[in-house]
C-alpha cells in the first residue's frame, strides 16, 4: 500500500532533477553569517514577523516524514527532546511504549533511528525550524522538531499508512502542537482520518500538502489534505511570481492557501544544503508561520483558528481564484498582526471583517 508514500515519490521525482543538477552548486560553504536570501523566507515576510514573536509557548512540531539529520548544524539545537526518556539505556523510561525515543521514533522500522537517507524530511525540517547557526534559518527558528519517520524510500518497512497513523498517535500523546505532513495519496483511510480527528480534539493543527499531481483536488481527492476536518490546513505551492506551480494540486474548495514551493533552499542530510520543489515545501512554510503564531499565545489555541488566521491574513492574489479557497499567499507578519488584533480581551478570537479584503469573506467570489 503506497498511498502515503505517493507524494514523497512524486516530490522526489520533481525534486530529484533539481537535486542532482543543483545540489552540488547549492551546497554552501561553511560560514558563520546566516544566509537569509531564500526567496521563500522573504516572500512570506518571515524576518518582519520575528520581532513580533514573544515565544510565550514552546511549540513542538511533529515532522512525519523520511526522518531528519538530527546532527545537522542548522538543526541540532532545534530537535525536540523527550523529557522523560534517558537516552541509550535500553529502557522505556517514560513508559510510553517506545524504548529510548529521545527525539522521536522510526515507525517504518520500529526503532529509534531517525536518519534520513532520502533528504525530504531534513529539507522540510529546515524550512520550518533551521536555526541559522551555520548557514540558513527556517521560518520559526525556535521550534522543537519531533522527528517521526514513517517511510524510508530506500528501505521500505511497515505499511506507510499504518506508520502514519502510529506517528499521529505518538504526536498526540507526546504533546506536539502542530503536525507537518508533506505527503499523501488519492485514497482516503478511515483510520487515518480518525487519528487526525483525535489530534484535532487534542488541539493539534495538521498542515498537509495539497499534492504534486497537477490535479483539481475538488474533483480528485487527495488525502490527508482533503479530509473534512477543522484542524487540517491544505497548502499548495507557488513560484516567486506567485503562480501555482504546474505540478501542484489546487482546489477552490479543498485547498486553503498557497505558499512558496519552487526551488526552496533548505537543509539536507550530512550537513548539506540544497533545493527542492513542491507542495511539500509550501506546507513546511505554513507550518513555520503557524508555529510563530502559536508561540505568541499561552495555553490552548484552537487549531482551526490558527488555520483560518493564516489563510485569511495572506496576501491576496487574484490569480489564485479557482485555485485556493482564500486566494491568498502565506504572509507571516500579517498573520501575527491580524491574529493579535483579532484577539479580544477575553482571549477569544473574533473575526474583524474590516481588516480583511472583502473578497475573502465569500470564498465563492
Ligand atoms: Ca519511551
Ligand atoms: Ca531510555
Amino acid at each position: 500500500m503506497f498511498k502515503s508514500t505517493l507524494l514523497v515519490f512524486l516530490a522526489a521525482a520533481l525534486a530529484q532533477q533539481h537535486h542532482q543538477q543543483q545540489q552540488r552548486q547549492a551546497q554552501l560553504p561553511p560560514t558563520t553569517t546566516p544566509i537569509r536570501g531564500s526567496w521563500g523566507l522573504q516572500a512570506v515576510d518571515a524576518e518582519s514577523a520575528w520581532p513580533l514573536v514573544s515565544d510565550k509557548s514552546e511549540i513542538v512540531v511533529a515532522v512525519i516524514d523520511t526522518g531528519v539529520d538530527v546532527d545537522h548544524p542548522d538543526l541540532a539545537s532545534a530537535i525536540w527532546r523527550n523529557p522523560g526518556e534517558i537516552p541509550g539505556n535500553n529502557i522505556d523510561d517514560d513508559g510510553n511504549g517506545f524504548v529510548d525515543d529521545v527525539n522521536g521514533w522510526n515507525f517504518a522500522h520500529g526503532n529509534n533511528r531517525l536518519d534520513d537517507n532520502h533528504g525530504h524530511g531534513t529539507h522540510i525540517a529546515g524550512i520550518i525550524g533551521a536555526t541559522g547557526q551555520m548557514a540558513i534559518r527556517g521560518v520559526a527558528p525556535h521550534v522543537r522538531i519531533m522527528v517521526l519517520k514513517y517511510v524510508d524510500p530506500k528501505r521500505p518497512g511497515a505499511d506507510p499508512l499504518l506508520s502514519t497513523v502510529n506517528a499521529i498517535e505518538y504526536a498526540v500523546r507526546m504533546g506536539a502542537k502542530i503536525i507537518n505532513y508533506s505527503a499523501g495519496g488519492k485514497r482516503p483511510s478511515k483510520r487515518e482520518r480518525d487519528a487526525i480527528e483525535v489530534a484535532s480534539q487534542a488541539g493539534i493543527l495538521f498542515v498537509a500538502a495539497a499534492g504534486n499531481e497537477s490535479s483539481d483536488s475538488d474533483l480528485k481527492g487527495y488525502y490527508p489534505a482533503d479530509y473534512d476536518l477543522p484542524n487540517i490546513l491544505s497548502v499548495t505551492a507557488v513560484d516567486p511570481e506567485r503562480r501555482v506551480l504546474p505540478s501542484s494540486n489546487f482546489g477552490a474548495r479543498t485547498v486553503a492557501i498557497a505558499a512558496p514551493g519552487e526551488r526552496i533552499l533548505s537543509t539536507l542530510p550530512k550537513g548539506k544544503y540544497g533545493l527542492m520543489t513542491g507542495t511539500s515545501q509550501a506546507t513546511a512554510f505554513a507550518t513555520g508561520v503557524a508555529a510563530l503564531l502559536m508561540a505568541n499565545r499561552e495555553g490552548r489555541i484552537e487549531p482551526q483558528m490558527v488555520a483560518q488566521a493564516l489563510a485569511m491574513s495572506g496576501d491576496v492574489q487574484p490569480n489564485l481564484k479557482f485555485k485556493t479557497r482564500y486566494q491568498t499567499v502565506l504572509n507571516a507578519k500579517r498573520a501575527l498582526v491580524m491574529h493579535d488584533r483579532a484577539t479580544s480581551a477575553t482571549g477569544l478570537v473574533v473575526e474583524q471583517a474590516e481588516m480583511l479584503d472583502p473578497r475573502l469573506l465569500d470564498p465563492q467570489l
